[in-house]
């Protein structure tokens, strides 16, 4: 009975009933996550009905399911996107032979440590989000929250179940793993750094969600291209997902940017604060730690790491078969950027080992086309203002550039430069106190926040001002 009621309750399209084994698995792990869920999940809004989507299938119908839900009771599911017969491995060594139904024993261990490092960002975003709510600036944010809170923790449930699926015991320990660390804590913190940083207020929060889960977007693709085959299938259906949570980013600074465009204009000053926006130097501060931070997510420029999961055909290019080479990379070579002296200089490294670098490549031009809207906003009202992306090698923690200090405009700087104008490039103590000092609840319908504008329409085809979430 207890197992029927469960089936009922973990959607998915792996036949997990015919699989008893994954099952008690996934059973045993299940309470653990509701316990985690209702322990760092939304904090304070539990008991609410929330307007979610739900993905109750892969078809395009079943995956756009809208109504009001509690979080705790989401129906956190399983979804591979439909095998694609005859898939061959496009990349490395392997190139040309069928995809792996099953995991390759001499790229276990490999392979595992990737999918833990996927899975271990999901419930980590959870955690540094966990107490926006309480200072949400619309029902209309505070829902698109809750939405890409629930979609992270049904990311985790995908990588628990390609762990307890394909992983035996070590898998099932990683997956127990997941929800024992916790973001930021001293003795036991999340696997990358970005995923340990604390997401205070909602201009980080947007931030995080334009620039990080962007990062989600690319390792997502590069793993969708896995030769493993289950892997590429799970990546592929998350992706769906991943895309809703960039536009909030996208069109959550956007409409940051909007609202101080207009006070900026209505009061003739680029001092808002004083007429409770947010100006845009503080915005430009922010991006460029949101940014820093997450173009570390792709590791170091030089990679052996990146060049063994390659040649092993476990993590491809973003978008591969879109490249007209060998698909091997023995012989090719890459440009990447590091310091030399007091300089940053350009150098050819194998393709192979610069594969980290390429992603961060692509990552970058996707980053600079929000940007790009973001200017617009600022030229359509006639202010002579841009923000910008600073260059990749500023506030660095990982790879060439993390022993050096690099200026947002590209220059190596000595300790005293960077000591005297870090805090014009970078968020200070006092422009972190001035957002939070914004961060009142707005819960009235159809209201928002003085620093932000609302957004062109609702979601799914609902007005403005539908009650997204309901009041207790
Ligand atoms: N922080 O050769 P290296 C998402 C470690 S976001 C701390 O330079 P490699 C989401 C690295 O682990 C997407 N440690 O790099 C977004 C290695 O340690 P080991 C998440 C770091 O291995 C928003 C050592 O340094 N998915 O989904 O080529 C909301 C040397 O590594 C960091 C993935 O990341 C760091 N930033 O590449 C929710 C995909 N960077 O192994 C969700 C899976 C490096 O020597 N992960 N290190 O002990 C990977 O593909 C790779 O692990 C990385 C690193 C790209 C992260």
């Amino acid at each position: 009975m207890a197992t029927a009621d469960y089936l009922e309750r973990i959607p998915n399209n792996v036949d997990l009933k015919d699989n008893r084994r994954l099952l008690r698995a996934l059973e045993e792990w299940q309470p653990k996550f509701r316990d985690w869920w209702m322990e760092m999940g939304p904090e304070g809004f539990q008991a609410r009905d929330v307007y979610l989507r739900t993905a109750i299938s892969v078809d395009r119908d079943g995956w756009a399911h809208f109504g009001y839900l509690k979080m705790p009771e989401y129906r956190w599911g399983i979804f591979l996107a439909e095998p694609e017969p005859g898939r061959l491995i496009n990349f490395g060594d392997y190139k040309g032979q069928p995809a792996w139904p099953e995991v390759p024993g001499e790229h276990r261990g490999t392979l595992r440590r990737l999918i833990v490092t996927q899975g271990d960002t999901e419930p980590a975003s959870v955690e540094q989000q966990r107490h926006l709510g309480r200072t949400c600036p619309s029902l209309y944010d505070l829902r698109n929250l809750f939405q890409i809170n629930v979609e992270e923790g049904r990311h985790l449930w995908a990588m628990v179940y390609l762990l307890d699926a394909y992983f035996g015991r070590d898998g099932r320990e990683e997956s127990e793993a997941m929800l024992q660390r916790r973001s930021g804590d001293r003795d036991r913190p999340r696997i990358l750094g970005a995923f340990n940083e604390k997401t205070p207020d909602w201009l980080s929060y947007f931030m995080f969600t334009y620039f990080t889960d962007r990062d989600g977007k690319y390792q997502l693709a590069s793993l969708a291209e896995s030769g493993f085959d289950p892997l590429a299938r799970t990546c592929r259906f998350m992706l769906t997902e991943e895309a809703h949570h960039m536009f909030v980013g996208e069109t959550g600074v956007g409409r940051v940017v909007q609202r101080t465009c207009e006070l900026m204009r209505e009061h003739k000053t680029d001092d808002v604060r004083k007429h409770g926006g947010i100006d845009l130097v503080t915005m430009q501060k922010y991006l460029n730690f949101h940014f820093s931070v997450s173009v570390d997510l792709f590791g170091s420029e030089v990679s052996t790491n990146a060049a063994n999961f390659y040649t092993a055909g476990l993590k491809g290019r973003f978008e591969e078969t879109r490249y007209q080479d060998d698909h091997r990379l023995k012989d090719a070579t890459y440009r990447v950027s590091g310091v030399q002296g007091d300089g940053i200089v350009e150098r050819q490294e194998p393709a192979l080992t610069a594969l980290n670098e390429r992603l961060r490549d692509d990552y970058i031009a996707d980053c600079q086309r929000g940007v790009d809207r973001w200017k617009k906003i600022i030229a359509n009202h006639g202010i002579d203002f841009e923000l910008t992306l600073p260059h990749r090698g500023f506030h660095r923690a990982i790879g060439a550039f993390a022993a050096f200090k690099v200026s947002p405009d590209g220059r190596v700087v000595n300790q005293a430069e960077w000591d005297a104008r870090r805090s014009e490039w970078l968020p200070t103590e006092a422009d972190e106190a001035h957002v939070q000092s914004l961060m009142h609840p707005v819960v009235e319908r159809g209201q928002f926040a003085s620093w932000i504008a609302p957004p062109l329409r609702g979601i799914n085809s609902q007005p403005v001002d539908f009650e997204y979430v309901r009041s207790a």
